[in-house]
């Protein structure tokens, strides 16, 4: 295919229009995937979550300055499944990506939409392999989803960054939720505001008295719009790096998050086809008729709709 090997030649306007029929949803975008494909596998992709305005752009920037300097080829995707292209949110990023964006080598992609057909995780894992393809070897990708989109993103990642600030006491929010352990490092940001350096105690306490595994999650300080904490922030990622490809255990945790992913994109396609194939047929309709009609009850309507969907012989 004409597009893969542009792609595979370094053209970043063919990996552009791939991403976009990915997004799309279209069948041609990931017969290319497949085509790329035994050509990835080997960049480190990593994943920055966190609150609207912790500084994940911020970070992200400067982790995209500092790896390049090393020599990195480095790709970002910005995820917001939560905003619509050209929205404040959406030209913000792009203005605070500028410094990234000036670096020759840097390719940034927002993908800030909602509604992908097949969701928001399968075009993303697709924008990062046509990164991969285009011969990235840092990916950077940085998502504000909430809860079940934040989860399947980190699922595409090698290491996630949690981004905290001392302002809001979210981090109590997201021990609660249980977010906290998706994160492979946690970073305290804007610790140059009062309470930083507590609040990453506390956090660094909490993660220790609930370790679930080898890796003992490191809680960084950092000031990211001085660039603070950065470097060691790069240090936590190659050593994190260097563990799960080590460890036996973390590469059968990424294994286990390859299969869990799929299983949720599989969701996704699955529930959208059924649904478009069954919507048109008569059937459908009356059952909301008699449902309203309160001649059958929502059990009922639920077994008649899962009827319509997987007849049995
Ligand atoms: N005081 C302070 N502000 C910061 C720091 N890092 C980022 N910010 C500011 O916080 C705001 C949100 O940052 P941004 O990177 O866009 O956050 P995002 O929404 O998580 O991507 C911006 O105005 C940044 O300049 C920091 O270390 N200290
Ligand atoms: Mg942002």
């Amino acid at each position: 295919m004409e597009l893969v090997d542009k792609v595979l030649r370094g053209d970043e306007g063919s990996a552009a229009r791939l991403i976009s029929m990915i997004e799309e949803g279209r069948d041609e975008g990931y017969e290319a995937i497949s085509l790329l494909f035994p050509y990835t596998g080997k960049a480190h992709v990593i994943g920055v979550t966190g609150a609207p305005g912790a500084g994940k752009s911020t970070i992200v920037d400067k982790l995209a300055i500092s790896f390049g300097r090393q020599g990195g080829k480095v790709g970002i995707i910005a995820v917001d499944p939560t905003s619509a292209k050209g929205s404040g949110a959406f030209l913000g990023d792009r203005l605070r990506m500028r410094n990234a964006e000036k670096l020759e080598g840097v390719f940034i992609r927002s993908m800030a939409h909602r509604g992908f057909p097949g969701g928001i995780a399968k075009a993303t894992l697709g924008a990062a392999y046509v990164l991969e393809g285009l011969g990235k070897d840092v990916i950077l990708i940085e998502s504000v989803g909430s809860g079940q989109t934040e989860i399947q993103i980190s699922m595409i990642c090698d290491s996630v960054v949690t981004v905290l600030t001392p302002d809001y006491g979210d981090e109590i929010q997201l021990m609660k939720a249980g977010l906290l352990e998706i994160g492979d490092i946690v970073v305290m940001n804007k610790t140059d505001r009062p309470g930083a350096v507590e609040a990453a105690k506390d956090i660094e306490f909490y993660l220790m008295s609930h370790k679930k595994q080898h890796w003992q999650i490191p809680v960084l300080t950092v000031e990211a719009i001085q660039g603070k904490g950065v470097e060691d922030l790069i240090a936590a990622l190659k050593l994190h790096r260097t563990y799960t490809v080590e460890n036996s255990q973390g590469s059968s945790k990424k294994k286990e998050n390859i299969k869990r992913l799929v299983l949720a994109i599989f969701k996704e396609e699955f529930w959208g086809e059924t649904l478009k194939k069954i919507q048109d047929k008569a059937m459908f309709d009356d059952i909301f008729q008699q449902l309203q009609n309160s001649t059958i009850d929502p059990y009922k309507a639920v077994r008649m709709v899962m009827d319509l969907a997987l007849p049995t012989e």
